[in-house]
């Protein structure tokens, strides 16, 4: 309902609409209206009351309404529904509460997460309105040994979607977008499945967009940064994640059609922070040095070692370290 309210007034943005012909378009009662509009203020939005005039939208905080990214889509599926909260413990956690009965594509987006996830049970930080944080959910028809497949999907669409708005990065190999060697983007992939059948896969998709340093915690400075920090002005979220989404369909769509994910690594490879570089490739405590060689028509990652010898790491078994710290 409040989103509704929010498009009628910013349909008439500057212009006065009475709570009657609002009331009567969405046919609930002048009180409620009232109600919602009380709240719509609490969130930061200037609306003005006359008494006689009614309502008039002055200004509206930097919140990722469904609405606005709704118009910016050029998608079928993904992101046609969303949830959005202005705070949650985790999108991902929302995401699986979800799933079982919402279609392919939908999305859970959230101003801020209380509980956001890293990995291997890390915390991930997602401060108020600073960040995308965001998960959305897949049905594929694939066995659960080919869902980090999805991951590097993402990985590429991510990537695409922030050269899109004008700033270079890399990905670190499966799951991270890195700027200058630092972390931007971390994606977080859960699934429920089968043996030999997957029910849903989670991309938890977190974009460190307009954070400054000192939302970032001390211990993580020095490994963190942000779109705002390394393009020096602040950037609109909402046009970003339509991008995200929109990269994200068309090589998600591309993968299902053809049972490849040859043009989501291309993206990978050519983007890539480690082909060519010495890594540490971590296996629980067993840590061994290495060089990235390559990432194969199914996503995983080739390297060699110093005796010779080499492997193809599938993501989500090993956590991969450059020689001198993160990358
Ligand atoms: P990861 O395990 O690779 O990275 C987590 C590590 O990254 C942390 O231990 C910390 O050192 C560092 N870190 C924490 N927060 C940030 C940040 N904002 N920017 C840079 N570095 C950070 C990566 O896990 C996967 C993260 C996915 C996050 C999304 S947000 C939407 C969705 N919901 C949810 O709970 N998680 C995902």
């Amino acid at each position: 309902m409040k989103d509704k309210i929010i498009e009628i007034l910013r349909e008439n943005k500057g212009l006065f609409i009475s709570g009657q012909d609002i009331s009567d378009k969405l046919n609930v009662s002048r009180t409620s209206i009232w109600k919602h509009i009380s709240k719509l203020k609490e969130e930061g939005y200037i609306i003005e009351s006359v008494s006689r005039k009614g309502y008039r939208l002055l200004k509206s905080p930097d919140l990722l309404e469904p609405s606005l990214i709704d118009k910016l889509l050029n998608t079928k599926y993904m992101g046609r529904k969303i949830y959005h909260y202005d705070s949650i413990d985790s999108t991902n956690n929302e995401a699986k509460k979800l799933a079982q009965n919402v279609e392919e594509g939908t999305i859970v987006i959230a101003e801020e997460q209380l509980g956001g996830k890293g990995r291997l049970n890390r915390k991930w930080t997602s401060p108020k309105r600073k960040g995308i944080w965001m998960s959305a959910i897949f049905k594929p028809n694939i066995s659960p040994s080919e869902s980090p497949k999805i991951t590097q999907i993402a990985a590429a669409a991510v990537s695409k979607a922030i050269e899109g708005i004008g700033i270079s990065n890399k990905i670190k190999w499966p799951n991270d977008i890195v700027i200058r060697g630092r972390k931007v983007c971390g994606i977080l992939t859960e699934m429920s499945g089968e043996i030999n059948r997957v029910n849903y896969i989670i991309i938890g998709i977190g974009v460190n967009v307009n954070l400054e340093e000192k939302d970032f915690l001390q211990d993580i400075r020095n490994n963190a940064t942000s779109l705002k920090i390394e393009k020096r002005e602040s950037i609109n979220r909402v046009k970003l994640i339509a991008k995200i989404l929109n990269e994200f369909e068309y090589l998600y769509e591309d993968f299902i059609n053809t049972g490849s994910i040859k043009n989501s690594v291309d993206i990978c490879k050519k983007n890539s922070a480690l082909i060519d570089k010495r890594v540490r490739v971590i296996n629980g405590n067993n840590i061994k040095e290495a060089i990235a060689m390559d990432i194969d028509e199914n996503g995983r990652l080739l390297v060699r070692y110093d005796d010779g010898s080499s492997e193809r790491i599938i993501s989500g078994e090993i956590s991969i370290r450059g020689i001198k710290g993160y990358v």
